[in-house]
C-alpha cells in the first residue's frame, strides 16, 4: 500500500488515480437501481400529493419500472425471465413500500391532528367576577348617604404638610393630643421647608378645601390615613375614613344631630336611634362620640359580637368645628359657624360583615375577601 500525503507536498509525484476496471451493467442491475432510487424518493415524500407523483413516475403508464416491463419482449429468452422476474420482485417490493409510506403520513397526520385539537363540545372555564373590597363598599355607602344629603366628595393628598395636619388643626408640637397621631414622617424640617408625613385623618383636606372656597361649605371626605402604631386585632397602621364638613351661617348640634341620624337611619336601618355623648378632640368645641343602638341584638345580648351586651355602638366622632379654626381659615367665626365629624371605615365594616381581626382586611387572603 504507497503512502498518502497531501497535495503539493513538495518533491513528491501527484498520486495516481485508482485503475480503471470495465464493468458491464445488466438489465438486473439496471432494475435494482430503479428500486433503490425509487425507494430513496418515497422517503422524502412527505404528503399525499408527493406519494401520488412518486406513484406516477416509478409505478404509472410511463414510470420508470414499467418502462422495464414494457421492455422485456425485446430481450433474449433467457434474460427476460430473469429481469422480468427481478422487475416484478422489485415492482411488489415498491408497492409495498408506497402502502407502508402512505400508513406512516396518516397515522402521523392524524396524531398532529388530535394534539391541536379544539374540543368545541367542552364547557368554558368560568370566569370570576371580580367585587370591591368590603371596606371599598361600606367606605361608598358612607360617602354617597352623605352626598345624597347635599355633600360633596372631595379627596386630598396622603402625604400632607405638618401644617395642614397637625398645626391648623389645633395640635401643635407638644400638644398632647399628637399621642393619638403617632406618625409616619416622610421627611423631616429642611431650611425651613415643612416636615411631610402620611396624613393621620384627613381633616387637613377640610383646611385645604376652606382655604379655597368661601361658606356655605358641605363637604365628605373619604381617604387613606397612616398611624404608626403596633397593630393588633383592633389597630392597624393605615386605615380609612370618612370625615364631614359643613360651614354656614346659623349651624348648630341641631343640624350635626339631625345629619348623623338620618345617616345612622340609611346605614344602619329605618328603627337606629343615636346617642351623643360628650367627648374630647381639639378641632371641636363642643365633641361628641356618636352611638346608634344596637343592630344586632335586642341590646341586652352579653354573646352579642356588634354591643357586647352594651346596647349601643359607637360609630363616630363629632363636633362644632372650633371657632380659632374658622378663624385660622379667613372665616368671620361670628358669622359662620360650622360642624364636623369622623369615622373609622374599617370600625363600621367589622361588626357589618362579622370580622373580629382588622388585620385581615389588608392580608390580601383571596379566600377570606371572597368571602363578602
Ligand atoms: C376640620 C374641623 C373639624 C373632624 C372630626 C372626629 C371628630 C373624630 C375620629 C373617629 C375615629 C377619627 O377614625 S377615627 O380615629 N374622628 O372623632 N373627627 S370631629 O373634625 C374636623 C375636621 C376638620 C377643619
Amino acid at each position: 500500500m504507497p503512502l498518502w500525503f497531501p497535495q503539493g507536498s513538495p518533491n513528491l509525484p501527484p498520486p495516481k488515480p485508482p485503475p480503471y476496471t470495465p464493468r458491464m451493467t445488466t438489465a438486473v442491475d439496471q432494475v435494482a437501481e430503479v428500486e433503490r432510487e425509487a425507494r430513496e424518493a418515497l422517503e422524502g415524500a412527505a404528503d399525499e400529493a408527493a406519494l401520488e407523483a412518486w406513484r406516477t413516475r416509478v409505478l404509472g403508464r410511463s414510470g420508470t419500472l414499467t418502462g422495464i416491463l414494457r421492455g422485456l419482449g425485446g430481450l433474449p429468452a433467457e434474460e427476460r425471465r430473469e429481469v422480468g422476474q427481478a422487475a416484478n420482485l422489485a415492482k411488489q417490493a415498491l408497492e409495498a413500500a408506497l402502502e407502508a409510506r402512505q400508513d406512516a403520513l396518516r397515522a402521523a397526520a392524524r396524531e398532529a391532528a388530535t394534539r391541536d385539537a379544539i374540543d368545541v363540545t367542552l364547557p368554558g372555564r368560568p370566569v370570576r367576577r371580580g367585587r370591591l373590597h368590603p371596606v371599598t363598599r361600606t367606605l361608598q355607602e358612607i360617602t354617597r348617604i352623605f352626598e345624597r344629603m347635599g355633600f360633596q366628595a372631595v379627596e386630598g393628598p396622603e402625604v400632607e404638610l405638618d401644617e395642614y395636619n397637625f398645626e391648623r388643626l389645633r395640635i401643635p408640637e407638644h400638644h398632647p393630643a399628637r399621642d393619638m397621631w403617632d406618625t409616619f414622617w416622610v421627611d423631616e424640617e429642611v431650611d425651613g421647608r415643612q416636615p411631610l408625613l402620611l396624613r393621620t385623618h384627613t381633616s387637613p383636606m377640610q383646611i385645604r378645601f376652606m382655604e379655597q372656597h368661601e361658606p356655605p361649605i358641605r363637604i365628605v371626605v373619604p381617604g387613606r390615613c397612616y398611624r404608626y402604631e403596633a397593630t393588633d386585632a383592633t389597630h392597624e397602621w393605615m386605615l380609612q375614613q370618612v370625615e364631614l364638613l359643613a360651614v354656614d351661617e346659623g349651624l348648630s348640634m341641631a343640624d350635626l344631630k339631625g345629619t348623623l341620624q338620618e345617616f345612622a337611619r340609611q346605614m344602619f336601618g329605618p328603627q337606629r336611634r343615636v346617642m351623643m355623648r360628650n367627648s374630647y378632640f381639639p378641632f371641636v368645641e363642643p365633641g361628641v362620640e356618636l352611638a346608634v343602638d344596637c343592630y344586632a341584638c335586642p341590646g341586652n345580648d352579653p354573646t352579642c359580637s356588634v354591643c357586647r351586651g352594651a346596647g349601643w355602638v359607637e360609630i363616630m366622632g363629632a363636633g362644632m368645628v372650633h371657632p380659632e379654626i374658622l378663624e385660622a381659615a379667613g372665616y368671620d367665626s361670628d358669622r359662620y359657624t360650622g360642624f364636623a365629624a369622623g369615622m373609622g371605615v374599617e370600625r363600621i365594616a367589622m361588626p357589618r360583615y362579622g370580622v373580629e381581626d382588622i388585620r385581615l382586611f389588608y392580608q390580601n387572603d383571596l379566600r377570606f375577601l371572597r368571602q363578602f
